[in-house]
């Protein structure tokens, strides 16, 4: 069976992009494969991050995980710091990657900014940790937002540089699994950037936990144009805020962007945002509640994890042995 390792970090909100660009394409996709889907906190301490609110981030992203309807007897979840595996690998794994490599990645230059000299080198290194997340595993597909896939495509050159420079295929090639009609959503107040949890505006971005006055008010106050949303795709294309806002309405509902477009073009945005709305009050309304409701319980989340933890240690701890074998670790 095909194998899926997907993870997300927690700092700061859960938002809709997190939810439309990940974790509801991966409870889709548990059916058809094996899943295992971790919190990374190690990610996480590539930002500057309060040790108590790290631990609580960690359990409010699994609580996520859980209420939007990944389930944790099928699937395994857990927090990635549990299992050694992954910084033992992310090593090894780090001795075989081209610096040339890990300066083409966008999202460092992103993060990094001006202050590139100042960055940490574990913000520079994490897409080489995120590799040994995934082939540590022998993933075959990891389901991700638009914005993860040159990480995902590094991961795969990695396994293909370590496969080439001990002569077997041990690695299977991960591929990125791009999936629905929100794979990048943008910001509220601004069409030409991604929704991100670390955006200092509030106003920016849908949290999963928001209630609905907070979801009807940001929505009203969501940047348009004074245009009626108009007839082509086309010329949807060419309004980026407002392609953004069609394109969730599209994948809340579960309808295509085109069928989208065609229950709105012609009226005005006051029409279409009282019904964007409704679509996602609807949707993050019943995971917010629930995420509420397990997040009162921090044991049972600690339990899930504890349990996932050892599932995914069973799994990953065999192919390290092997990796350790191939590269002449002495295992005495
Ligand atoms: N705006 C987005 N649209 C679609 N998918 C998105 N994802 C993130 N933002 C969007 C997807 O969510 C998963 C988890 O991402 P992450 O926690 O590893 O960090 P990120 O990609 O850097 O996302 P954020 O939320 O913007 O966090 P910060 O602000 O900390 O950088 C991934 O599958 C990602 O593609």
């Amino acid at each position: 069976m095909n194998r899926i390792f997907s993870g997300i970090q927690p700092t700061g909100n859960l938002h809709l992009g997190n939810y439309l660009g990940a974790i509801r394409n991966w409870v889709a996709l548990q059916p058809e494969y094996e899943c295992i889907f971790c919190v990374v906190d190690l990610h996480a301490l590539t930002q500057s991050v309060d040790p108590a609110e790290l631990r609580a981030t960690t359990r409010e992203v699994t609580a996520a995980y859980i209420a939007a309807g990944i389930d944790p007897e099928r699937s395994i979840i857990f927090n990635q710091s549990m299992v050694t595996a992954h910084s033992e690998l992310a090593w090894i794994l780090s001795c075989l990657t081209p610096l040339g490599w890990l300066n083409r990645m966008t999202q460092f230059k992103e993060k990094a900014g001006k202050q590139r000299e100042m960055a940490g080198l574990g913000l520079y290194a994490y897409p080489v940790l995120m590799a040994a997340d995934i082939i540590g595993y022998k993933a075959t597909h990891v389901p991700v937002g638009e914005d993860q896939k040159q990480h995902v495509e590094l991961a795969r050159d990695i396994a293909g540089a370590f496969n080439r420079r001990y002569e077997r295929d041990f690695f299977p090639l991960p591929e990125p699994l791009i999936l629905g009609e929100a794979t990048r959503v943008m910001s509220l107040r601004d069409g030409t950037k991604k929704m991100s949890k670390s955006d200092s505006s509030d106003y920016s971005r849908l949290n999963m936990t928001d209630d609905a006055d907070a979801v009807a008010l940001k929505v009203r106050r969501a940047k348009t144009d004074p245009e009626p949303l108009p007839e082509t795709l086309e010329a949807l294309e060419a309004r980026p805020e407002a392609d953004n806002l069609v394109g969730i309405y599209a994948a809340l509902s579960d309808v295509s962007r085109e069928q989208a477009l065609r229950r709105f073009a012609g009226k005005n945005f006051s029409t279409f945002k009282e019904a964007l709305s409704e679509v996602a009050v609807s949707v993050l309304g019943p995971i917010g509640k629930e995420m509420r409701r397990l997040m009162a319980d921090p044991g049972h989340i600690d339990a899930v994890l504890r349990h996932g933890a050892e599932r995914a240690a069973a799994i990953a701890i065999p192919i390290l042995r092997e990796v350790q074998d191939i590269t002449g670790l002495l295992r005495p």
